[in-house]
């Protein structure tokens, strides 16, 4: 300390004084020639990108750094220091210089807050005060990150993993004469979304999605919603022709549903199809996190089908999830050769999902509930948000066939899959 003072009072410098201590506190043996190098304040540049963070090991000597941030993806991401300074939301193709001032020797951690973003693999690691050769203050200069053949194996490997919590499971409602009624239940709970992986959400019955419910035309269905969520919500059924003051629109059709009380809802049901009930308040909130699920009307009409499955697709909080779940949490689809399987995709998300079955086509059937006049091939069917759209498949290959969302940054990144992705099984 005092060899740093007097030398400070000599240059009268007191960005080199400040380095000089952090070297003497730190025991180095630098010379005042390294101390004079490392005040000068190291720039790196960061690319951020969808979804991953280049390049992934940063260094520098101990002192100012200062990192110049650009998102080149196609949607909003940021970069923070852990327990740090971040920058603002940035939008695709915007700069932003993140100040983290002057940092002591270390391993520091950076990554995206956008929920979801850093369990998928936008974060960085800086490392401050290493070795010369570390301490380039390049990084690893080609602005790509290598992908880890471990980490993605060790994906495939552990698919389907078990978590805890099954959302979107069928319930039975409890008979009032002839009117079919539902008690759902709103809260927050912790959802493990992967192995491991818990996140704050909004739930119906505690599940993500809620309950799926399935009742015929024409039924009379009554809905009680309790709301013990610390916020106002509402239930709105997507795609059923309701009576207006049914339709869940607080302030609109409807009073606000506070924090602790219940409010219920009765129509009769006069329009089938795959449709949705989910939250119409705080709903780019609400619905990502999970307050949402299936409402399926039949009318007799339907093909006959040795499966049918629903399929909910989600961003948000909770990540990419189909049916609450990100890879390889995801539950496989598990069919016999010969079979005919129905998937009802509906899309709860902020962002369309185009969703890709290799090795047998998709008839689409039906969308929003509504049959179509003449159905049709695909392979990637793209389900935007608030739409529903029906498939059939016929079962006629044999193996394991990847099924996924056709945005890849919404299915795998560098350290391997992960969000939408599963896989359709098929034996003999
Ligand atoms: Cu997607």
């Amino acid at each position: 300390m005092k060899v740093a003072a007097i030398l400070g009072a000599i240059l009268g410098f007191s960005a080199l004084l400040i380095s000089v201590v952090a070297l003497t506190q730190s025991g180095g043996s630098a010379s005042v020639q390294g101390a004079a190098s490392t005040a000068v304040a190291t720039t790196l540049e960061v690319t951020l990108g969808d979804i991953f963070i280049a390049p992934q090991q940063l260094s520098a000597p101990t002192g100012k750094v200062t990192l110049q941030v650009k998102n080149t993806g196609a949607i909003q991401h940021d970069l923070s220091l852990e327990g740090g300074p971040g920058t603002a939301l940035l939008n695709p193709a915007e700069e932003a210089t993140l100040d983290l001032g002057n940092l002591e020797a270390g391993t520091y951690t950076l990554y995206c807050t956008v929920p979801g973003h850093r369990e998928a693999g936008m974060v960085t690691t800086l490392t401050v005060g290493g070795s010369d050769e570390q301490a380039s203050g390049h990084g690893s200069g080609s602005g790509r990150m290598l992908h880890s053949d471990d980490n993605y194996m060790a994906g495939v490997l552990a698919y389907p993993a078990a978590t805890q919590g099954l959302g979107g499971q069928p319930m039975q409602p409890v008979m009032d004469g002839k009117v079919k009624v539902y008690e759902l239940t709103a809260s927050e709970m912790q959802w493990e979304v992967e192995p491991g992986v818990f996140r704050d959400a909004m739930a119906y019955n505690g599940q993500v999605p809620g309950p799926e419910i399935r009742v015929q035309l024409g039924d009379r269905v009554r809905i009680i919603l309790h709301n013990e969520l610390p916020e106002s919500t509402a239930i709105h059924y997507h795609g059923l022709i309701v009576p207006n003051d049914q339709d869940g629109v607080p302030g609109l059709t409807q009073p606000l549903v506070l924090p602790g009380e219940s409010y219920t809802y009765e129509f009769t049901v006069v329009n089938s199809g795959s449709h949705m009930y989910h939250s119409h308040m705080n709903g780019s909130v609400q619905i990502p996190m999970g307050l949402l699920g299936a409402f399926i009307v039949e009318d007799g009409t339907e093909p006959a089908v040795d499966q049918d499955i629903t399929m909910i697709l989600n961003d948000g909080p909770l990540g990419y999830t189909i049916n609450g779940k990100g890879f390889p949490a995801t539950a496989p689809l598990v069919a016999r050769q010969g079979e005919q399987i129905r998937i009802r995709y509906m899309n709860e998300g902020l962002q369309i999902h185009p969703m890709h079955l290799h090795g047998m086509p998709q008839l689409v059937i039906a969308k929003d509930g509504y049959p179509l006049p003449t159905p049709h091939y695909e392979d990637t069917v793209t389900v935007a948000p608030g739409e529903r759209i029906d498939v059939l498949i016929d079962v006629t290959e044999l193996g394991a066939w990847a099924f996924h969302c056709h945005i890849l940054s919404h299915a795998e990144g560098p350290n391997g899959m992960f969000g939408m992705v599963t896989a359709l099984i098929v034996s003999q």
